[in-house]
């Protein structure tokens, strides 16, 4: 446990792929830091905020022992770090906060091209290699499988051609490294991206700061997809073009100087503005439309 607990810590990955969009989101939410020499401590200069950069299997630990406040890494890690630690209470208490849509990937079981099984029986008395044992065998009990996971730290995929397991269970993005070593996807066992992760309940004195944190990377992550639409529009024709605007709410209605038949629409839309929408409400009468990207946004 910490004693400095005015300010805030998040574990992120040092290095790796998870590093840089990690590094932008709190950049996007306005947060600014100072390197140690070591490189593994970043000071916040704006806020009581520091990083801590360590590998992403020792994250959700950090988060789950008080030694970080909150950690950012994907769910395949923080999920198989609660099934390899069931007996630590603190892990029980580590709860995903926010969902940052980057880092998908899904965990799957992989077979021989040319020895796919058919059904999970055939799984029975094969040895599967993976970096995730707890997440594999806790799927095998689920499915009253009797397969035996075989741990290996990385390269898990030329585990077949090495005799050292018959299928593989690894992450997946694009499949090619699977194709690669003529393997294919047999089951996926968990969709996973990357989340920010907090101890509950949070530590002392840190409450205010998780929350503008947390509030930032909302605004943050909402104006990802999010645009201000400004348009003309026939006053009677204003029902139909507000329900056309994608996931906008209450758009603001302002009249034009001297002519009283049309008005102008702002709205922000939470969804993409595709050109076929924008061709569409021009079919309903609107014109002078607008898209504009929205920078910042606090709910
Ligand atoms: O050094 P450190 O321990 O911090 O890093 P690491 O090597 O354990 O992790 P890293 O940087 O490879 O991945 C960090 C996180 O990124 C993972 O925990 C996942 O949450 C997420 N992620 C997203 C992925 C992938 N996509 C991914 N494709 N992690 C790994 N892979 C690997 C996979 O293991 C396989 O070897 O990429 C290969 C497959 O990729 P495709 O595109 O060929 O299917
Ligand atoms: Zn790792």
């Amino acid at each position: 446990m910490r004693s400095n607990k005015q300010r805030v810590r998040i574990a992120l990955q040092k290095s790796g792929r998870l590093t840089d969009y990690s590094l932008s989101l709190l950049d996007r939410c306005g947060i600014r830091f100072a390197k140690s020499k070591d490189q593994l401590f970043c000071y916040g200069e704006n806020m009581p905020l520091d990083l801590l950069l360590v590998r992403d299997d020792d994250i959700p630990s950090y988060v789950a022992d008080g030694t970080c406040d909150l950690g950012i890494v994907g769910q395949n890690v923080t999920e198989e770090y609660r099934l390899a630690n069931p007996d630590i209470a603190t892990a029980q208490a580590i709860t995903h906060v926010r969902s940052l849509g980057f880092g998908h990937c899904r965990l799957v079981i992989a077979a021989p091209d040319d020895d796919m099984p058919e059904t999970l029986e055939q799984l029975g008395g094969k040895r599967i290699a993976t970096s995730y044992p707890a997440l594999l065998a806790d799927f095998l009990a689920t499915n009253g499988v009797d397969a035996t996971p075989v741990y290996v730290s990385g390269s898990v995929e030329i585990s077949p051609k090495l005799g050292k397991a018959d299928l593989v269970c690894d992450l997946v993005s694009t499949g090619k490294t699977l194709a690669a070593n003529q393997l294919a996807e047999f089951r996926t066992i968990l969709e996973s991206e990357a989340t920010i992760i907090q101890a509950e309940p949070a530590s002392n004195g840190c409450a205010d700061t998780i929350q503008r944190v947390l509030q930032r990377l909302d605004g943050v992550l909402q104006v990802r997809e999010s645009k201000y639409v400004m348009l003309h529009a026939p006053r009677d024709a204003l029902p139909k073009i507000t329900q056309m605007l994608p996931g906008a709410e209450s758009p603001t209605i302002v009249p034009l100087d001297g002519c009283d038949e049309r008005v102008a629409v702002h709205a922000v839309c939470r969804e993409t503005v595709f050109w076929e929408t924008l061709e569409q409400l021009k079919s309903a009468g609107a014109s002078s439309l607008l898209v504009l990207p929205v920078e910042k946004m606090l709910p």
